[in-house]
């Protein structure tokens, strides 16, 4: 079976546990804790998880007070779509000073996912539009359920992108291909946002947050420098010239393999006991 489109195997996860605390109390949000995987549900359905200035504090306030002991995120959508993008209902009486702070407070929240402390697996469905698009793209892998489909209806609406969409969709999928979306209201389904690069898996209906929480739990495994230099380090070398981003690599790899959970996991393969990287 093709990578992409692999189906998780039976989950060997921990049952998922309501979190408590301050976590709790963010309504728009259902949080629960899965051993060392928090799942993040978008809980806004009536509204197609519409993202309103409270949501994305909420999502904010979760990434800048990550549980201890979390080593991933799964991001998914409460009913029959994972995000309808910014709550429309209140741009309308928006000026320009605030519509600026506005964008930077979108800004500041899908920095804190992107550049935050733990990886995040998206899992999608239904629309994902707009904002709900930008929200996807600042996670780290992104699984499709074949109802999933991507579009930017911003044109449509007189709108620009606000949340970051203009800075890292062109980095998943290119300016050619935002820029149809944009101008056209081109929508792709779920099998060409693999084919653009928008998604890494596709999957069956339903199988969505058993294949998410599969690969959540398993980057909770990899030692926690790795994924800090996949998260931190690789995007940024991947913005700069290729002398700068090459010295950027060396240091970094030289911090990562001198942890002593690198150290660890190395002497552990020598002696034969981790495992051998195998064709699944
Ligand atoms: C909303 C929103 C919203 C739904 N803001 N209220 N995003 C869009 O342009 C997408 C707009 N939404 C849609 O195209 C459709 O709602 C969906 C395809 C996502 C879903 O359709 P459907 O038939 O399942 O639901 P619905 O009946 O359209 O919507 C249910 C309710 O959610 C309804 O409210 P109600 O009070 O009449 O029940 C809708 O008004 C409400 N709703 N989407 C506010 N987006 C930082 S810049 C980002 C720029 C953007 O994101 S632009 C893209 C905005």
């Amino acid at each position: 079976m093709n990578a992409t489109t692999a189906e998780a195997a039976a989950p060997k996860h921990p049952p998922e546990q309501p979190v408590e605390g301050l976590l709790a109390t963010l309504e728009l949000l259902r949080i629960n804790r899965a051993g060392p995987v928090l799942h993040l549900q978008l809980n806004r359905p009536a509204k197609r998880n519409a993202l309103s200035d409270a949501f994305i504090q909420q999502l904010h306030t979760v990434f800048v007070n990550m549980p201890e002991g979390v080593r991933a995120v799964m991001l998914s959508g409460e009913g029959s779509h994972f995000c309808a993008g910014l709550d429309l209902s209140e741009v309308v009486a928006r000026d320009i000073d605030s519509a600026v702070q506005h964008s930077r407070m979108w800004h500041a929240a899908f920095d804190a996912i992107q550049f935050g402390p733990v990886p995040v697996v998206a899992v999608l469905h239904g629309a994902v539009v707009g904002g709900g698009l930008e929200l996807a793209s600042a996670c780290h892998i992104r699984v499709a359920e074949e109802s999933a489909y991507f579009g930017l209806p911003e044109g449509q609406r007189g709108i620009f992108v606000g949340g970051g969409g203009s800075a890292r969709i062109p980095r998943l999928m290119g300016v050619a291909r935002m820029t149809d979306l944009m101008l056209t209201g081109r929508v792709y389904d779920a099998q060409e946002g693999l084919q653009v690069g928008l998604v890494q898996y596709v999957v069956s209906q339903g199988k969505g947050l058993e294949q998410g929480m599969a690969l959540a739990q398993r980057m909770a495994t990899n030692a926690q420098m790795s994924n800090y230099a996949v998260m931190q380090a690789l995007p940024r070398i991947a913005d700069q010239a290729q002398a700068l981003g090459l010295f950027t690599e060396s240091l970094m790899a030289a911090t990562a393999q001198s942890t002593p959970q690198a150290q660890e996991r190395l002497k552990a393969f020598l002696e034969g006991r981790a495992g051998k990287v195998l064709k699944s």
